[in-house]
């Protein structure tokens, strides 16, 4: 930790630019080459996400919110007042301050990897409702998700070491993550609450299977958001590795992989070309292809075996009525 005891922000790990090096390294060695989606997370591109949350393409952000909007008194039936609310990639932390009113958390913990936009986002949040006490994660639960002791700390400072945890992952983050990775994150997820007092679950957003003609445009809407947040990794691992990527030879490639169930997005080579950094290149041929993502879609009925898998009890889930999206809550 960084901040001294006191502080309502701490950052896990300064980011070890080494090993941050090393990895988008290795990825782009690879054969098909891929960099994780993780690094579209810096500034820019955390706020060009927010923009695609207000794509008339893009359905999920909305639909998710209407199903908070017409269910949220039926969720907080589930989830205790006065539970610590701890919410994995927080970003804006727009929707779990939606959710404040009638969750009523007894505390609010903001996990997200984009540090400063996670420090601004808070420092708004803290003024609009000083009665919860809040603490920012700056961390990449990506890799590893457990609160470190700097938290269980600051939990036991505000007397809350015994309260129920709930875990908040909206927006269908889950779906980011293969599955096998994902049950790996659900069962840390797991861990979490049920360190807590008894009453704590999981309460997840979750994208499912449906329509191509809905799916792709979703992940390619004709303003170009997506494919900017897309090409903004080239300039964010630029920034990172010294790369020399130009975003303007890359196109952006998204579509629905039915097989797999997942929108695959791309960065299609436009023409040949080699990018080089410090003590390394690469050659891409025309056409060429980096995978920058999957966003698995699943059917209700394999996610909720999922979560058993993972530890958690049986699950309630909500939907909108085109059965487009489905918030799960799931006692530890
Ligand atoms: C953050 N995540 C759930 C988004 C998704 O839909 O998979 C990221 C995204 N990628 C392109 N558009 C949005």
């Amino acid at each position: 930790p960084l901040d001294t005891p006191t502080a309502h922000f701490v950052q896990i790990h300064r980011e070890d630019l080494a090993a941050v090096q090393a990895e988008l390294t290795a990825g782009l060695k690879q054969t098909p080459p891929r960099v994780a989606p993780k690094f579209f997370y810096d500034a820019l591109g955390s706020r060009l996400f927010d923009a695609i949350t207000e794509l008339a393409e893009y359905y999920p952000t909305r639909t998710e919110a209407a199903i908070f909007r017409e269910h949220g008194a039926a969720m907080a039936q589930q989830v205790p007042t006065g539970a610590v609310l701890v919410d994995l990639g927080a970003g804006s932390c727009a929707k779990a301050a939606g959710l404040f009113p009638v969750l009523r958390p007894g505390a609010y913990v903001a996990v997200d990897i984009s540090v400063d936009y996670l420090r601004e986002t808070m420092s708004e949040l803290r003024q609009r409702h000083r009665a919860i006490p809040m603490l920012g994660l700056g961390m990449d639960f990506s890799a590893e998700l457990a609160l470190p002791p700097a938290a269980t700390d600051w939990l036991a400072r505000h007397d809350l070491s015994t309260a129920p945890v709930c875990v908040f992952y909206p927006g269908s983050s889950i779906g980011n993550f293969a599955p096998a990775e994902a049950l790996t994150l659900l069962r840390q997820a797991h861990a979490v609450c049920a360190a807590g007092g008894p009453g704590g679950g999981i309460l997840i957003g979750v994208d499912r299977v449906k329509d191509k003609a809905i799916l792709e445009p979703a992940y390619d809407d004709p303003l170009g958001v997506t494919a900017a947040f897309n090409r903004n990794l080239l300039l964010h691992t630029n920034a990172l590795l010294g790369t020399d990527f130009a975003p303007a030879r890359w196109q952006h490639v998204a579509f629905f992989n039915e097989a797999v169930s997942r929108i695959e997005m791309h960065l299609q080579s436009d023409g040949a070309q080699t990018v080089r950094w410090p003590g390394g290149e690469r050659h891409f041929a025309d056409g060429e292809r980096v995978h920058t993502e999957n966003s698995y879609k699943w059917q209700p009925a394999d996610f909720d075996a999922l979560l058993r898998e993972a530890g958690f009890g049986p699950s309630t889930h909500w939907s909108d009525t085109r059965g487009w999206f489905s918030v799960f809550f799931a006692p530890a």
